[in-house]
């Protein structure tokens, strides 16, 4: 069976999605394209021939759709996943699940009322063989307990669509996914430092660098720095500190050489080009369970909905610079 793909916003994510639809991944095609921008779906309609859709909501009820990938910005994700919750089908969906968890808590919802999970959340990290290797190395205890997590989440720039709080419900967000991850725990609370000296090629309306400091149920603390405007390139760290040791990520993909300029090693540019094997492997995951029919899995519309509390107790913090509390509701028995 091929996976009949409609595929809502035609940005940069969306079109790198297109692209690994087309040319990585098996047994799926973009069958249909939609955006608000009405150019941008004629000419992806006319290049791959897929069908051209201005109204998402009618590209989803299309019998020429079996599942739908939303990559639309994070404002319109509730009312998408909500109308392809509605026609019953799969719906892969690009991070945040929403800005706020009061709208990720209607969307727990509608998907409970479904009875089955439909959604599988972009958070692509989980599927970077790096973290991967990183979780196994705490989970073997080999480090003992772990004490301390340091993380840098550095982009070269942002463009002026980026407003301060995306540092938090846009970029913090797959620190805050991945820990969880990592540790097997819930953050129980968050507090945004902004350093006094911002720098100088941030847009007026951010404060950038920022730290955020998470604590985690069982007292790990995290210290995840925000830097999305470093100039140099796109440099994701995590370093976790046990008890017996440390474990760190490298830049598995990439090589280093070394000449009559001394050492030097290639820095990735984006997140696409950095974290382009996870990608690769949550898109083939999703378009497999669709396939496969064996359910929906992978990060979950609840992982979006804690780490949307999480954001909100970090947005109340870059507000008051003060320690937020986070208290996160039991999960219900479809996310077990
Ligand atoms: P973008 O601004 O480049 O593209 C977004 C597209 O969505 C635009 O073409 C816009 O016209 C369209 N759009 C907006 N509202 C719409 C609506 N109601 N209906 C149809 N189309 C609509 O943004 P982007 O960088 O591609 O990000 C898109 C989403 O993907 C965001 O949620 C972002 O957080 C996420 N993202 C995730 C990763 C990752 O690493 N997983 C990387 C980049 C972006
Ligand atoms: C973007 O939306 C992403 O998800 C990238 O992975 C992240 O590095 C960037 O900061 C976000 O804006």
């Amino acid at each position: 069976m091929t996976v009949k793909i409609g595929l809502i916003g035609l940005g940069m994510i969306g079109r790198d999605h297109l692209k690994r639809l087309q040319t990585v991944i098996s047994g799926a095609q973009v069958t249909a394209v939609c955006d608000i921008n009405h150019a941008a779906v004629d000419a992806l309609a006319n290049e791959t021939g897929a069908a051209a859709f201005y109204d998402a909501q009618e590209m989803i009820h299309s019998p020429l759709v079996d599942a739908v990938f939303i990559c639309s910005t994070g404002p319109a994700h509730k009312n998408q996943i909500l109308a392809a919750f509605a026609a019953g089908k799969p719906v892969f969906c690009e991070k945040p699940l929403t800005p706020t968890a009061d709208e990720s808590q209607e969307i727990i919802e509608a998907e409970i009322n479904v009875g089955k999970r439909l959604l599988q959340l972009g958070f692509m990290r989980r599927f970077a063989p790096g973290y991967q290797a990183l979780k196994q190395t705490i989970e073997s205890g080999a480090l003992g307990d772990i004490l301390l997590i340091h993380c840098a989440h550095r982009n070269p720039s942002v463009p002026e669509s980026y407003t301060l709080e995306m540092a938090i419900n846009d970029s913090a967000t797959h620190e805050i996914d991945i820990i969880r991850y990592l540790l097997g725990e819930n953050i129980t609370s968050v507090r945004v430092d902004r350093p006094r000296k911002k720098t100088r090629h941030a847009l007026a309306h951010l404060q950038d660098p920022l730290v955020v400091i998470f604590e985690t149920a069982s007292g790990v603390r995290i210290d995840d720095e925000l830097f999305v405007n470093c100039q140099y390139g796109y440099d994701i760290r995590c370093e976790a500190i046990g008890e017996n040791g440390i474990a760190a990520l490298t830049e598995q993909q990439f090589i280093s050489t070394r000449s009559l300029n001394g050492n030097a090693q290639h820095i990735p540019q984006s997140c696409m080009e950095r974290f382009a094997t996870a990608y690769d492997r949550e898109v083939q995951h999703f378009i497999d369970s669709v396939r496969e029919g064996r359910g929906i899995s992978g990060p979950s519309s609840w992982d979006g909905y804690v780490v949307a509390r999480v954001c909100d107790a970090g947005l109340a913090s870059l507000k008051d610079g003060g320690k937020h509390d986070v208290v996160i509701p039991a999960q219900p028995a479809l996310y077990r």
